[in-house]
């Protein structure tokens, strides 16, 4: 039979069945699929052809919209002059070009830049590892415990889960990290349901970190880490003042302070990052998405002076800190990054999140009174509704308006019952009405 082709020829014809598809139901999907063959600007274009508006920016990454040319162009150029040079021992100018950069933009003392490879869950293992050896290089070798969120999200490595807070993502991997504990989270729909902008009650939940060192002391404990916003598990902002009071908790202790700007950094609410946008200054920023605007996958971390400091300390000839990856700062990476600061510059693309923001807050909160819609949250360019879940049928109701929007042609995207939104910087205002109106819509016919 000519249609039968024997393995190891590289022509096999193509299924949907050997990709294991990450954090997806795959048998739903490769029963309906769901695929993307284009993007430009704000839009994606399906292999059918059809144009569909792009709710999340990718996966809260694509921040200048798709296939900007110029950083089309500077990864295009980058590949044909320099595919490939290690970071280990050596170096290429562009690395220094956009640590430095990067570092510009970063406030306070955040002035040194560790380049992770693939993105956000590097980034974090990177920074849980640097809190670990920092300690320890400046005589708190005791510190080993590191200490997360519920709720949080810090991607999926080993540590990531670990500090993490999302149950699904930890229960089936075993005892992972040893010597980790959790914070409570700080949503709190019966105090703060449908608040514009930051809630106001629950600042006194940073205290629980009093709580934690009380349990286990201060001389146990490296490092906390946080998203400034929760932004995976869906948009849980932190109340009025929570993040001034843990970063004193922090600082009373001797506790290094992490924020998780994975989704925040790069202009998402407006300013370069949300340490800048709350004025809370975290002792090391983890990065990835924004960076390249999701072009080329890359992540990094912002250290303050002290910590890269303390580590320069031994012989010269010595490698003062045993990590890194392969493709840490990736010459495409590096280019891709370069031209994507420099588009936000040029297009002023903060500013203008800072100046659509309250469109986006008065056209998300036109949502409440809508069937199922139990909540609305939003700062900066993110937002969130939350549906009351069907009882004993949790995500499905989320699932389902995910589904029937995607059929409309506007990519939106849940996690549990909640519909999380961060558009691309460049959305029109009549894109935003859209956005909402098939929002609306949709939710009045669903179950
Ligand atoms: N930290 C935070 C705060 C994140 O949001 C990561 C780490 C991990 O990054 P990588 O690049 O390893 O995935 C993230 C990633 C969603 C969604 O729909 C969010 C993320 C990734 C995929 C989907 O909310 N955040
Ligand atoms: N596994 C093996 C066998 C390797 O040789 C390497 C890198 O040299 C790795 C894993 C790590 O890969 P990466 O540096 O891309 O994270």
């Amino acid at each position: 039979m000519d249609d039968v082709v024997p393995r190891g020829d590289a022509r096999a014809p193509n299924n949907l069945e050997s990709f294991w598809m990450p954090f997806t139901a795959n048998r739903s999907f490769k029963a309906a699929p769901r695929l993307y063959a284009g993007a430009k600007g704000m839009y994606y274009t399906t292999v059918d052809g059809r144009q569909v508006l792009d709710g999340t920016a990718g996966l809260w990454c694509v921040n200048a919209g798709h296939c900007h040319p110029k950083i089309v162009k500077a990864i295009q150029d980058q590949a044909a002059e320099m595919d490939y040079a290690p970071s280990f021992q050596m170096g290429h100018p562009k690395a220094f070009e956009l640590a430095s950069r990067v570092a510009q933009l970063l406030p306070g003392d955040l002035d040194h830049v560790f380049f992770a490879a693939g993105g956000g869950s590097e980034a974090v293992d990177t920074a849980l590892k640097i809190a670990l050896a920092y300690q320890r290089q400046i005589g708190q070798g005791t510190r080993t415990r590191l200490i997360g969120r519920e709720r949080g999200y810090h991607g999926v490595g080993f540590g990531g889960i670990s500090v993490g807070g999302m149950v699904a993502n930890r229960r089936t991997f075993g005892t992972m990290l040893s010597g980790v504990d959790h914070l409570r989270h700080t949503h709190d729909l019966a105090r703060n349901a449908f608040s514009r902008g930051l809630p106001e009650h629950g600042a006194e939940l940073a205290d629980d970190l009093e709580r934690i060192v009380a349990l286990h002391d201060a001389s146990t404990i490296a490092a906390v880490i946080v998203e400034p916003i929760a932004g995976s598990t869906g948009v849980l902002l932190p109340p009025k003042g929570y993040l001034q009071r843990l970063r004193e908790i922090c600082d009373r202790h001797g506790i290094l302070l992490i924020f998780d700007e994975v989704i925040t950094g790069f202009g998402r609410l407006g300013a370069g990052f949300a340490a800048e946008y709350f004025g809370v200054q975290p002792d090391m920023v983890t990065m990835a998405k924004g960076l390249t605007n999701a072009a080329v996958p890359a992540g990094a971390v912002g250290v303050r002076k002290h910590i890269y400091d303390a580590f320069m300390t031994g012989p010269e000839h010595m490698i003062e800190l045993f990590h890194g990856y392969t493709y840490s700062a990736h010459p495409l990476a590096m280019a891709a990054g370069l031209a994507t600061l420099d588009v936000y510059r040029e297009e002023g693309l903060f500013e203008r999140v800072a100046e659509l923001a309250p469109y986006w807050e008065q056209a998300l909160h036109s949502l409440k009174g809508t069937r199922h819609v139990i909540d609305i949250r939003n700062l900066g360019l993110i937002g969130a509704v939350e549906l009351e879940p069907i009882a004993g049928r949790p995500t499905a109701r989320a699932y389902d308006l995910f589904v029937k929007c995607f059929q409309k042609g506007v990519g939106i995207r849940t996690t549990g019952d909640i519909v999380a939104l961060s558009p691309p910087f460049i959305i029109e205002k009549r894109e935003i009405d859209r956005l909402v109106e098939t929002l609306r819509e949709t939710l009045q016919t669903l179950d």
